[in-house]
């Protein structure tokens, strides 16, 4: 096992990473910019080291800074969090060939599923049911025309290197099918320097539902069941739910078993999940996170298990140690992203958290690197913590993030958490009856 381990992040996920450690008896090496010196992921670390000017890409994407940091603190391996370097192969790569590890995938998986087109056509040869389009990249105009007559209109033309929606146009019929190509190519090169698009048919109310892995390095792979993370707005999600309302026992272990036959095959290594669009009762694969996620601790509440600490055993060597078997999941977790925005506009909103005070109790769990007197730099995300609940049932779950929302306090700066309240008492969220497009109607409903 590991001695020291560096973590290339900040804020709550930083914390997350740190509290893994501690109870593993690792030490940790904390990074920070210069707008960070004051966070909480520096003050309880082990060491700490500044890595630059608060710009990201001099500071959390400085990748020579960061292996300097891991070279004179004596760090054993770097865990990236999500976001920043989590999913660069390049990254990946280079941290391994400076003898450190890096705890995540191989870069040769994070280079293939991060171009959506290899994801894509290494999952169906593994089994994985897509959604019907076109067999990898789209030569020309021409064959965007063959493929779209065959699956049916409407059709969205995909960047092969997208991702929160950039370079994705909807044809409706085959009039629009050439302005969305351009479009879509025109996007994809400016957004990506990559041009290559593929098609799919359009699934017009779909929930988007993940699947969480691990995998270690002898080919065992397990899942950790699914979230329903169709509560997004602008390809942002807001709120997370383990398990998805509208998934039978039956529909996971069969996802599930697809999933990890696949994954094993490709000998995938550490945390990942498999994207899915569902609708009328079928799952199509659309993408592949090689990350820990942001929603993560959904699956581990539901699980009992601490994926960070499993991801840190996987990356030093170990065996998983257990089965598909004796993963079992009790209950139902949903988690409240606490952004600091406007809840109407969604405009970030930094600034100093005069007043913090975080709500407890049976079943409730914060994330968060949040104090009072915090200044919430206006330089990186605006998620600010994370409010997770964990109760035997949906209804219990909901009545308890609404009882915790009820007690956080956050003063100084505007959040989403009055949003969250509308959320929770609607109706149709109570019954479990939206799909991905259910928020952008629901804040426009409600503005
Ligand atoms: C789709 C789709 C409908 N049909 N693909 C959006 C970003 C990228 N991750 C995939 N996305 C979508 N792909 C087909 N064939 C609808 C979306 C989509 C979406 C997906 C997941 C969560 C939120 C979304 C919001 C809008 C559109």
């Amino acid at each position: 096992m590991f001695s020291k381990i560096l973590i290339a992040n900040r804020g709550e996920i930083a914390l997350r990473v740190l509290r893994a450690c501690r109870e593993m008896g690792i030490r940790t090496v904390a990074v920070h910019s210069t707008a960070d010196a004051d966070a909480m992921h520096v003050r309880l670390a082990d060491e700490a080291v500044c890595i630059g000017p608060p710009a990201a890409r001099e500071s959390y994407l400085n990748v020579a800074a960061i292996l300097s940091a891991a070279t004179i603190t004596g760090a054993e391996a770097i865990h990236p969090g999500y976001g920043f370097l989590s999913e660069n192969a390049d990254f990946a790569e280079t941290v391994e060939a400076h003898g450190l590890a890096f705890i995540g995938p191989t870069a040769e998986h994070i280079r293939t599923m991060g171009d959506k087109i290899t994801a894509k056509t290494t999952m169906e040869a593994l089994g994985v049911p897509l959604v019907p389009g076109s067999d990898g990249e789209l030569a020309n105009i021409d064959e965007a025309r063959e493929v779209a007559a065959r699956v049916g209109y409407p059709v969205l033309i995909k960047a092969a290197a997208g991702g929160g929606g950039r370079g994705m146009k909807v044809a409706h019929s085959e009039g629009e099918l050439a302005e969305a190509w351009s479009v879509a190519r025109t996007e994809a090169l400016a957004a990506f320097g990559n041009d290559a698009v593929y098609l799919e048919k359009y699934l017009d109310r779909p929930r988007h539902i993940e699947l969480q892995i691990l995998g270690d390095m002898y080919g065992n792979v397990v899942h950790f069941g699914e979230r329903d993370c169709s509560l997004q707005r602008r390809h942002q999600k807001l709120l997370e739910e383990a398990g998805s309302p509208v998934l039978s026992v039956e529909e996971r272990d069969a996802i599930g078993a697809t999933a990890t036959a696949a994954l094993s095959k490709m000998g995938y290594r550490n945390a990942g999940t498999l994207e899915f669009l569902y609708q009328d009762g079928q799952f199509c694969f659309i993408e592949m996170n090689t990350r820990l996620q942001v929603e993560h601790p959904v699956t581990e509440m539901v699980s009992d298990v601490d994926l960070v600490r499993e991801q840190i055993r996987i990356a030093a060597g170990e065996k998983l140690g257990y089965g598909q078997s004796d993963i079992t999941f009790s209950g139902h977790a949903i988690e409240c992203r606490i952004n600091a925005e406007d809840p109407d506009t969604f405009i970030p909103c930094p600034g100093t958290v005069d007043v913090f005070h975080a709500p407890g109790g049976l079943g409730v769990r914060v994330d968060s690197a949040l104090y009072s007197g915090y200044r919430v730099p206006p330089f990186y995300d605006s998620m600010i913590a994370k409010l997770i609940v964990h109760a035997p049932t949906r209804a219990a779950a909901i009545a308890r993030m609404q009882r915790a929302l009820d007690e956080i306090v956050v003063e100084g700066v505007k959040t989403v958490i009055p949003l969250h309240r509308r959320i929770l008492a609607d109706p149709e969220f109570q019954r479990g009856d939206y799909t991905i497009h259910w928020l952008e109607n629901f804040t426009a409903r409600n503005t």
